[in-house]
C-alpha cells in the first residue's frame, strides 16, 4: 500500500481536501474510513452513515480506495497494510493522546514514512458535530440515531431525565475513562420519576399526554434520543393511538411491561399485588404498538416482569421468545435483587438463541455491577432509571434544612451552584 489516511468525515470540508491532495503526492491513496464501531466512546456517531461517507470520499479525485477502519487505534491497520506513507494531521490531543508516538515507532520498524500535516482548526470536527446535531435534531434523526447505536455500539447508556434541566446535564456530561470519552447516549423518561416529580404515585395515574408534554420540553433543548417508559401500555387500542403521537414527536422507543391491572412500581416486587399479563394479551399490545406507527420510526421494547413477580427465568425466556416473535425490537429484563445472578442467567441463555436482539437492563438494585460486566453478559443498553431525581431530591432537602438550621445560607454556598454560574448556565440569560 502506498499511502494510508485515516478519516471520519463528519462533514466534508476543504481541510480534508488539503490532506488528501498532499497525500496523493506520495502515491495511491487509501482512506481508512472509521466505522461507527471504531468511533464508539471516542466521538459521537456521525450523522451520515458509513456508506454515505464512503460514497462521498470515493467520488473525490484524490482518493483511490476507501476501506473500513474498525478500530480507533492505528496499530492494527499499519500492521496489516504496512503503508509506505502514513498521513495524519498534527492534532493528537483528546482521544488521540499517546497515539502519535506509537505510529512513529511502528512505521520505523519497516521503514514507513510519517507525513504530518497542519490540522485545519477552522473546521475542528469537535465543534462542527454538536452544531450539526443541534440543527438536525429532528424527530426522525433521533429515531435513526437510536437504531444506529443499537446496531453498532457495544454498549449504550441512557440517563433518566424528568425535566429539561436534568436532560441538559445528560446531554452535555462527558468524562474521560481509560482513554475513552464517555457520554450518555440518550434519555430515559421514567414513570417513577415523572410521577414523583408531580407528587403522584407510580401507578399510571399521571396521564401520558402530560408526560409527552414534558418530553416535548426536553426535546426543545436537547438532541439525543429518548426512550419512553410506557408502563403497561394501558389498553392495546389506546396504546396504538399513543404510539402514533410518540412516533411523530421523535421518541425512539417505548418500553412496555407485561403486567396487567393496576400497575405498581417493579421495585416493590411481590410486596404488593401485581399480575403478569398472559402471553397472547401482551403480544397483542406489542403488535398494536407497531401497527399504530406511520413509518415504523419507533422500536417497541418488551419488558419482562417474570423475575420481579417471582415467576422465574424459564418463564422470562419463554415470554421473551414470544414477544420477539410478535415484533419487539429488544427485550428488557428487570429484577429487584441486589445480586444480578438471575439477570445474567437470563441474558446468557437468551443471547444464545437471539444473538441479534438487544437486551436492556436497569441496574437500580444490583448497582454494584459495573457497566463492563453488564456488557460481558450481552447487555446492550443500560438505563440509569431514577438517579437524577434521587440526587436532586436529596440535595434540595439538605439545602432546605440547612437554611432553617443556620438562619442563613453561608454554610451551604460551597455546595450549590453559584449565582454567576447559574446566570451563565443557559445561553441567552446574559
Ligand atoms: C421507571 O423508571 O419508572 C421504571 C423502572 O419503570 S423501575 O422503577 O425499576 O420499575
Ligand atoms: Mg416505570
Amino acid at each position: 500500500m502506498d499511502v494510508y489516511v485515516s478519516m471520519t468525515v463528519e462533514i466534508l470540508h476543504n481541510g480534508h481536501l488539503k490532506i488528501l491532495k498532499e497525500a496523493r503526492k506520495h502515491g495511491r491513496v487509501t482512506v481508512g474510513l472509521l466505522t461507527d464501531r471504531a468511533l464508539e466512546n471516542k466521538k459521537a456517531i456521525p450523522l451520515l452513515s458509513f456508506e454515505q461517507r464512503k460514497e462521498i470520499l470515493e467520488s473525490l479525485e484524490y482518493v483511490d480506495e476507501v476501506i473500513p477502519q474498525d478500530e480507533w487505534e492505528y496499530d492494527r491497520c499499519i500492521d496489516t497494510h504496512r503503508p509506505k506513507f502514513f498521513v495524519h494531521g498534527d492534532k493528537w490531543d483528546g482521544p488521540l493522546t499517546g497515539m502519535r508516538e506509537r505510529v512513529v515507532a511502528q512505521l520505523a520498524t519497516y521503514g514507513g514514512t510519517f507525513v504530518e500535516l497542519p490540522y485545519s482548526h477552522e473546521f475542528d470536527g469537535t465543534h462542527i458535530a454538536p452544531q450539526m446535531a443541534a440543527s438536525l435534531a429532528t424527530p426522525f434523526a433521533r429515531q435513526r440515531a437510536f437504531r444506529r447505536m443499537m446496531q453498532s455500539k457495544r454498549i449504550v447508556r441512557f440517563l433518566e431525565a424528568h425535566s429539561p434541566l436534568a436532560a441538559l446535564i445528560g446531554e452535555h456530561t462527558k468524562v474521560e475513562r481509560n482513554g475513552d470519552i464517555l457520554q450518555f447516549d440518550g434519555f430515559w423518561s421514567s414513570s417513577l420519576t415523572d410521577s414523583t416529580e408531580m407528587g403522584l404515585p407510580d401507578i399510571e395515574a399521571l396521564d401520558v399526554t402530560r408526560r409527552l408534554q414534558n418530553i416535548d420540553e426536553i426535546f426543545e433543548v436537547t438532541t439525543k434520543p429518548l426512550v419512553f417508559d410506557g408502563d403497561t401500555g394501558g389498553k392495546a387500542e389506546h396504546f396504538e393511538l399513543k404510539v402514533r403521537t410518540m412516533e411523530r414527536m421523535g421518541i425512539a422507543a417505548a418500553i412496555i411491561e407485561d403486567k396487567t391491572g393496576l400497575k405498581k412500581n417493579s421495585l416493590l416486587g411481590t410486596a404488593v399485588p401485581q399480575t403478569q399479563a398472559s402471553i397472547p394479551e401482551f403480544q397483542e399490545k406489542i403488535r398494536a404498538g407497531i401497527e399504530g406507527q406511520k413509518y415504523r420510526g419507533m422500536m417497541i421494547i418488551a419488558r419482562l416482569e417474570s423475575l420481579i413477580l417471582g415467576n422465574g427465568i424459564d418463564d422470562a425466556l419463554r415470554r421473551a421468545d414470544a414477544y420477539v416473535s410478535a415484533g419487539a425490537g429488544a427485550v428488557m429484563i428487570h429484577s429487584k435483587d441486589k445480586d444480578p445472578a438471575d439477570i445474567f442467567a437470563f441474558t446468557d441463555a437468551f443471547s444464545q438463541t437471539h444473538a441479534d436482539v438487544p437486551i436492556v437492563a436497569v441496574p437500580s438494585s444490583y448497582y454494584t455491577v459495573h457497566d463492563h460486566e453488564l456488557q460481558a453478559h450481552r447487555i446492550k443498553m443500560i438505563i440509569y432509571a431514577n438517579h437524577m431525581l434521587r440526587s436532586s431530591y436529596k440535595a434540595m432537602e439538605q439545602t432546605a434544612r440547612a437554611i432553617l438550621e443556620h438562619g442563613r445560607t453561608a454554610e451551604i454556598e460551597d455546595e450549590i451552584i453559584t449565582i454567576p454560574q447559574i446566570l451563565k448556565l443557559i445561553p441567552g440569560t446574559i
